[in-house]
């Protein structure tokens, strides 16, 4: 197989970022991005922090309350709720000029994404690193915002060499230089890897990939399963030859509420379901599109969650199929519910454009 190029793009503390592109004078302060709960007040979690609040231990996940606590000698600290609108409007941007530059363009999330762009840059990781130079450049220049780009020949490594030097940095590591580059770090920094299988290789005494590398592949399979064995064998040699895969972000639209009072009522969950259905509905139309699948979602009393959904059997933009498919779905999801209902939400997604006057009647 031919030497490819890949590269993974990833935006820089990416919520709290777009919240800086629009507000200058947070960049010098604290910026926490918090999922307010509605329980009000407090209690929630973060979603990121700008490098000042990482400084102070605040991280994802981590709640609002600690990361208060962390901060609390920094009068200027920001804690400012997450805009899920705004920041997917600034990734689409983003990714548009991604695109534009790419070969194979694969979407992974709102903040990072694949290229392969072997055959732009024929092949040469010198054009390679000019072209990412350039991507950064123009998204810096248009959207204000910075991002880390790993260069290597496979998605794992260039996964690996985003986040090696974050943020705003520009990792290239060379087919030949890739031992040298993975044998010092941890084990934990191959994607896939979790705590408890760091843990287990702690157990064992090893901690880098290269101790890792002195265990032969029987004993890994014995380990950890066939699949999971030779994943990890491959990886920390660096292979991996998973392709780029045309992929565009799959847009969804959905509405989501907190009910009056905890429940588990099929009635009064009904009669909230139908109303987001006409919520999801009336966006539907104004964007004018059909979609072919519909999902309904519960936030239960314990803050667990819980969702269904099902593809239908072709695109429609009719409230009626909506309504009664979200219908199904909640009675579905309501056998053997023990637990109580706290918030719920509806969903289209596998999106399509309404196109030419036959499908408009499928609108009312
Ligand atoms: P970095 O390390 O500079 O790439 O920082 P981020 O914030 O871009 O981190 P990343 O790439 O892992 O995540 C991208 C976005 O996803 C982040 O800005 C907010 C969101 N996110 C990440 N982790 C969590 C989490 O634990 N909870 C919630 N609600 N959102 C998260
Ligand atoms: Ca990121
Ligand atoms: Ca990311």
């Amino acid at each position: 197989m031919e030497t490819r190029v890949v590269f993974h793009i990833d935006f820089d503390y990416f919520y709290a970022q777009c919240e800086e592109t629009r507000s200058p004078e947070l960049k010098s302060k604290p910026v926490c991005v918090c999922v307010f709960s509605d329980r009000g007040r407090d209690s929630g979690a973060i979603a990121t922090a700008n490098y000042t609040a990482r400084k102070y231990g605040v991280k994802s996940g981590i709640p609002i309350t600690f990361a208060k606590k962390r901060l609390h000698e920094r009068s200027d600290a920001v804690f400012l709720p997450v805009d899920f609108d705004f920041y997917s409007k600034m990734s689409e941007k983003a990714m548009e000029i991604m695109k534009d530059n790419a070969d194979i363009f694969e979407y992974v999330g709102k903040d990072e994404a694949y290229l392969d762009v072997t055959k732009r840059v024929e092949g040469d990781f010198k054009k390679a690193f000019h072209l990412a130079q350039q991507i950064k450049n123009s998204i810096r220049d248009k959207i204000k915002l910075s991002c880390s780009i790993g260069i290597s020949p496979n998605k794992l490594i260039s996964k690996i060499a985003s986040n090696f030097q974050k943020p705003d940095g520009l990792t290239l590591i060379l087919p030949n230089t890739i031992d040298v580059f993975l044998e010092p770090l941890k084990i934990r920094t191959i994607p896939g890897i979790g705590k408890k299988t760091e843990e287990r290789f702690l157990e064992m005494k090893l901690e880098t990939i290269q101790d890792l590398k002195k265990i032969d592949i029987f004993t890994l399979n014995k380990e950890f399963g066939r699949k999971t064995g030779a994943h990890i064998y491959n990886a920390i040699r660096g292979i991996d030859n998973d392709p780029v895969k045309e992929r565009e972000a799959s847009i969804q639209y959905s509405k989501i509420s907190t009910l009056k009072d905890d429940s588990k009522d099929y009635q009064f969950l009904s009669e909230n379901i139908q109303k987001l259905c006409n919520e999801v509905h009336r966006i539907v139309k104004k964007n004018n599109r059909m979609y072919k699948s519909v999902g309904i979602h519960f936030v239960q009393s314990d803050l667990s969650n819980k969702s269904k959904s099902r593809m239908l059997k072709s695109p429609t933009a009719s409230i009626k199929e909506l309504q009664k498919t979200a219908d199904t779905l909640l009675k579905e999801a309501l056998e053997n519910q023990t637990i109580t209902i706290r918030r719920v939400g509806v969903k289209v997604s596998e999106l399509s454009e309404v196109q030419g006057q036959s499908d408009i009647t499928s609108y009312f």
